[in-house]
């Protein structure tokens, strides 16, 4: 085999959520058309193990997996809050990633010549690392996180626009991320961002060969009409509170409409028992959905999500319209791109899911005129989206001045 010596690449992962996965798609994608360069997958341990599990080794040749420390002392006792992991990482942090750097350099003999980010890090331009690079969500939510210092002085309310930010006029304060944010002065970073390059959304560009549908779920969706099933998925790491699932479960049932239902936190089922045996016909409940084919199957007539990045690009990759409900992180963004710029989705009323607000917001997408524009508007973003991923694509010309950037 012919081992990679034009260059070292780092690639520096953040392991919760759904960040690795699309980190890992990109690297691939990279080292596919730079054989001789080696890139070194700097992750947890756990992340490591799930999103190299999913995919073949001859699939990644020279990319090697490395575990960094994940932060939790050996003798934690977990309180159940579902960020103490996340808190604990970031405490380590930047220790654990200049550990890891250390090692690959120190067990490859081979010296890094690019950092890359899969989100922005104060470790960028040490280590021998002339390339700082760096991928995120939604173009947007990287541009609100370089102002982020900048913003937080300047707001006064939550309804304030960002009209002080070039292209953000209609996104308001409270859209932002809230909590911690790790950067550097805004000064450091703007001239740290001299080039950016947006690349994909790579599932259209070489959509997976394969996946598992354990459940049935794609068979059980080619039994229904076009456009008439209602998905649900919350993503990851979040379960909505049992009063919203509630809410939820009596809008379903209330409206009548056929829906698949990814429930990630079995334990909380018992809840809905009475529900799910009512609705037995109706409805389709189980722990895990291939996503990407569900979304692409013709009988999904609208998404109610967290607005997770990839969530929202998967639905746009599909052509089906949301229903947005945001729960933390750059979900608020997300969910204002999908309702409010790209008019491709609906919001529920007071931001929390009732019995009657999701009601109404399932009437919007499923029988108003404001519907049938959405499920338009989303068939152009599909269309632009492909078009980017095509041979002269602006994502393909882009990947390209990526592949020369990282190459150096
Ligand atoms: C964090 O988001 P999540 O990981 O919670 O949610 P998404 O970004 O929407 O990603 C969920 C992925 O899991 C897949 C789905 C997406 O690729 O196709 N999936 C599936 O295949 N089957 C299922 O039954 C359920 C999900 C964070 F909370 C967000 O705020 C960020 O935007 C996001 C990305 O940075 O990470």
């Amino acid at each position: 085999m012919q081992v990679p010596n034009e260059g070292h690449v780092a690639v520096l992962a953040f392991p919760f959520g759904t960040h690795a996965a699309p980190l890992l798609t990109l690297t691939r994608c990279l080292s596919s058309s730079a054989p001789n360069l080696r890139f070194s997958f700097l992750n947890s341990a756990k992340s490591n193990a799930k999103v190299f599990s999913k995919i073949k080794p001859d699939d990644y040749r020279n990319i090697k997996p490395c575990n960094v420390d994940n932060g939790i002392p050996e003798d934690h006792v977990f309180s159940g809050h579902p960020l103490e992991a996340v808190e604990l990482f970031l405490r380590a942090m930047p220790r654990n990633f200049e550990n890891g750097l250390k090692e690959v350099v120190a067990n490859t003999g081979t010296k890094i010549t690019c950092l890359f980010t899969g989100f922005v890090l104060l470790v960028c331009g040490r280590y021998g690392g002339r390339n700082g690079r760096s991928m995120g969500g939604a173009l947007d939510c990287l541009a609100v996180f370089c102002f982020c210092p900048y913003v937080h002085r300047c707001i006064e309310n939550g309804d304030q626009t960002l009209d002080f930010i070039p292209g953000m006029n209609t996104i308001r304060a409270k859209d932002l991320p809230e909590g911690k944010l790790i950067l550097p002065s805004q000064k450091d970073l703007k001239s740290k961002l001299k080039m950016v390059l947006n690349v994909g959304p790579f599932d259209l560009a070489s959509p997976p060969k394969s996946y598992s549908d354990d459940s049935g779920c794609i068979r059980w969706l080619d039994r229904h009409e076009p456009a008439s099933v209602a998905y649900l998925s919350f993503g990851t790491i979040l379960t909505p509170p049992t009063n919203e699932l509630i809410a939820l479960a009596q809008a379903l049932e209330a409206q009548k409409v056929p829906f698949l239902w990814s429930f990630r936190d079995t334990s909380k089922l018992h809840l809905l028992e009475a529900f799910l045996q009512r609705t037995s016909t109706q409805g389709k409940v189980v722990p895990w959905t291939p996503q990407l084919q569900v979304l692409e199957n013709s009988s999904v007539g609208v998404f109610i999500t967290h607005a997770g990045w990839n969530s929202v690009s998967e639905s746009i990759a599909g052509g089906v319209p949301m229903i947005c409900r945001p729960f933390f992180a750059d979900q608020m963004l997300n969910s204002r791109l999908v309702v409010d710029i790209w008019q491709i989705g609906a919001s529920v009323e007071g931001g929390t899911f009732t019995k009657s607000g999701t009601m109404r917001a399932l009437e919007i997408v499923f029988s108003s005129e404001k519907g049938k524009k959405m499920k338009e508007n989303i068939g152009v973003l599909k269309a632009k989206a492909k078009m980017a991923v095509g041979e002269n694509g602006s994502s393909t010309k882009n990947f390209k001045t990526l592949l020369k950037v990282v190459s150096g």
